[in-house]
C-alpha cells in the first residue's frame, strides 16, 4: 500500500497492511529509533546510518539480530520522523513481528509474516505518542492497577557476589527504609539453566524468602528461565527443548557467564511443562515478585516445535509464564521485545543497565555499543520510551545514593534518581553499610517522594518545583576515525573472542572478591 503524506492528510489513521510505504512531504530532519527489546537504543538521531554495534557475539542479547545489519534508519514495530518545523510522522504497527525502515522520503513499514494493522499520526509529538499507546493498549491490554513497588535488589552492589549471610545482614541493616520488595538477583542459582539454590545458599530459597517476609516485605528473586548455559544440566539432558536454525544448529541467545548460551524453543510442549513447574516452584518458595530476565530469547529467529512468527512465539511464552506464576505475582520483564510483552507483565524494563560509571569509553566509541550498561546508555534509552506508561510501570533500573564503588558525580547520581521519580519506579541497590546518616535520610526522601510530574519539552522535566533536564544522556558517540578506528577493530575482533570473554568474566569475578572484602 502507498501512501502520499500531505498536509490535509487526516491528522490520524489506521490501515491494515503487510506492508505500506508512506511518502512523506518534505526530506526529515531526525528520526526516532525503537530498539526491539530492553536493553536495545531508543533514540532520536539523524539520518546517517549508525555503525554497527560490537562486539556481534552479543547481538541476539542486546538487538534485533535479524536488523542489525541494515544501514537505513530502521526499528522495531514504530519510528517516527521529525520534520523542519518540529512536527512529526510516527508510524507505528499495532500487531506483533513488524518492523519499519526509512529510505530518503519513503517511510515503509512491513509485517514479516501477515498482515496487519497500522497506526499513522501527524503532528505534536506528545499526543501522536499518546494516540498510538491508547491503540496498542485497547489491542493488548494496559498497565495493571497493582502499584509500582520500592525495590531493594542485590545487582549493582553485589553482583553474583551474594550468598546467605550477606544478604541477612543487609536485610537486617535496612531496617525501617520504606522498600515493598528485597529483590535477590543473579547468583543464587546452581547454574543459569538450573534453578536450584547454590552452595553459597544452604539454608535453601524458602527460608531465604522467609527471611525477606520476616521483614514485613515482598520477596523477589531475579531468574533468566528462557536461556540456559550450554554447561548447565537443563541443556546437556534436554537438548531437544532448545531453539535450532535452518540447519539444525543451535540458535545463539548470546554470551555471558563465560559460556555460551541457548535459547529455549517456548512452543515445545515439554519445555512449557517445565516452565510451567518452575514458576509454581519459585512461588511455593515464596517469592511474590519475579525478575524474569533475557526474555528477548523466546522471539530469536529459528525453527520451532510449533511453526509461528517468532514474537508470536515470544507471546506464548509471555502467557506461559504469567498463568502458571499467577496473576496475583508482580511480573517485571527484563531483556524484553515491548509489543510480545502487553498485557502480560506488570512491569517492563525499558533500557540498558545502570552501572558505577556514566560512560565506559571501549563500549561507546570503540564498539559503538549502546546497549551495554552504563548511567548515559540508561538514561538516554529509558526517556525515549516514557510514552510507554500508559501501558505497563517502566522500570529505569535502580539508582546510586551512595559514592562507593561508583565514579559518578552527585549531578549524574541525581539525574539517575529524578529519572526514576519521572518513571514512578524506584530502586536501589546500595548497601546499608555504605549509606552515611546523611545519604540515608536522603533515600528515605526518596522512597517517600511523590512530587508532582510533568513533561516540558522532549528531555525536559518539572519534578515538583524543580526543573530536570536529562539531554546530557542524548548525543551519541562520533564513529572511530583513524588510529581509533584501528583500535575499536581490534577490540570488536576481541569480544567474538570466547577466550577473552571468559578472561573479562574471570577478571569480574576477581574485583567482586575485593568488594566482598570490604563489606
Ligand atoms: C544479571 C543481570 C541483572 C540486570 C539485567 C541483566 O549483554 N548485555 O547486554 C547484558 C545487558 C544486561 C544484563 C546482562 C547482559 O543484565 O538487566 O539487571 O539482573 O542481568 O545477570
Amino acid at each position: 500500500m502507498d501512501i502520499l503524506i500531505t498536509d490535509s492528510s487526516p491528522a490520524r489513521q489506521i490501515l491494515s497492511a503487510s506492508s505500506l510505504t508512506l511518502g512523506l512531504p518534505r526530506p526529515p530532519r531526525a528520526f526516532y529509533r525503537h530498539g526491539w527489546q530492553s536493553w536495545s537504543l531508543a533514540a532520536w538521531t539523524d539520518l546517517t546510518p549508525l555503525p554497527v554495534q560490537r562486539p556481534t557475539s552479543l547481538h541476539p542479547m542486546q538487538t534485533d539480530p535479524v536488523y542489525v545489519n541494515e544501514s537505513l534508519p530502521n526499528g522495531s514495530w514504530l519510528g517516527a520522523v521529525e520534520f523542519e518545523n518540529g512536527e512529526i510522522l510516527l508510524l507505528g504497527a499495532l500487531g506483533m513481528d513488524s518492523h519499519v525502515q526509512l529510505d530518503g522520503r519513503q517511510f515503509k513499514g512491513w509485517y514479516e509474516s501477515s498482515e496487519g494493522e497500522w497506526f499513522v499520526a501527524r503532528g505534536g509529538e506528545a499526543a501522536a505518542f499518546a494516540k498510538y499507546s491508547e491503540e496498542l493498549g485497547k489491542r493488548f491490554g494496559r498497565k495493571s492497577d497493582k502499584p509500582a513497588p520500592r525495590i531493594w535488589c542485590s545487582w549493582y552492589s553485589l553482583y553474583t557476589a551474594i550468598d546467605e549471610p550477606i544478604l541477612r545482614n543487609i536485610f537486617d541493616g535496612l531496617g525501617d527504609l520504606p522498600f515493598d520488595v528485597l529483590q535477590v538477583d543473579d547468583g543464587w542459582q546452581v547454574k543459569v539453566g538450573d534453578w536450584e539454590a547454590n552452595g553459597k545458599f544452604s539454608s535453601g530459597m524458602a527460608a531465604l524468602a522467609d527471611k525477606i517476609k520476616s521483614t514485613g516485605r515482598t520477596a523477589g528473586l531475579w531468574l533468566a528461565p528462557l536461556i540456559a548455559v550450554k554447561s548447565s544440566r537443563l541443556f546437556r539432558e534436554h537438548p531437544e527443548w532448545f531453539l535450532k536454525d535452518e540447519k539444525g544448529k543451535f540458535v545463539s541467545a548470546g554470551f555471558n557467564w563465560g559460556e555460551q548460551v541457548y535459547a529455549l524453543d517456548v512452543t515445545h510442549p515439554a519445555a512449557q511443562e517445565w516452565l510451567a513447574a518452575l514458576m509454581k516452584r519459585v512461588r511455593a518458595w515464596g517469592f511474590n515478585y519475579l525478575k524474569l530476565d533475557f526474555l528477548y530469547a523466546g522471539a530469536l529467529p529459528g525453527r520451532r516445535h510449533t511453526n509461528m512468527p517468532r514474537e508470536a512465539a515470544a507471546r506464548v511464552g509471555m502467557k506461559t509464564l504469567r498463568e502458571s506464576m499467577g496473576l496475583d505475582a508482580f511480573f517485571l520483564a527484563c531483556g524484553m521485545p515491548f509489543l510480545p510483552a502487553l498485557g502480560l507483565c506488570d512491569a517492563m524494563r525499558i533500557g540498558p543497565d545502570v552501572a558505577g560509571e556514566w560512560e565506559s569509553r571501549r563500549d561507546a566509541i570503540l564498539l559503538h555499543n549502546l546497549s551495554t550498561p552504563g548511567v548515559k546508555n540508561a538514561i538516554r534509552t529509558t526517556v525515549n520510551r516514557l510514552w510507554m506508561d500508559p501501558l505497563l510501570h517502566t522500570d529505569p533500573d535502580v539508582a546510586y545514593f551512595t559514592s562507593r564503588a561508583n565514579t559518578l558525580t552527585p549531578d549524574q547520581r541525581r539525574l539517575l534518581q529524578d529519572l526514576a521519580r519521572v518513571c514512578r519506579f524506584k530502586a536501589t541497590s546500595d548497601l546499608p553499610q555504605w549509606l552515611t546518616a546523611d545519604k540515608r535520610s536522603q533515600l528515605r526522601a526518596f522512597l517517600e517522594d511523590s512530587s508532582d510530574i510533568k513533561q516540558i519539552e522532549r528531555y525536559r522535566f518539572q519534578i515538583g518545583s524543580r526543573e530536570v533536564d536529562f539531554s546530557s544522556a542524548m548525543d551519541l558517540p562520533a564513529p572511530p576515525r583513524g588510529l581509533v578506528a584501528a583500535q575499536a577493530r581490534v577490540i570488536g575482533w576481541l569480544g567474538n573472542q570466547g577466550w577473552a570473554l571468559q578472561i573479562l568474566d574471570q577478571m569480574g569475578k576477581h574485583s567482586l572478591e575485593k568488594i566482598k572484602k570490604e563489606i
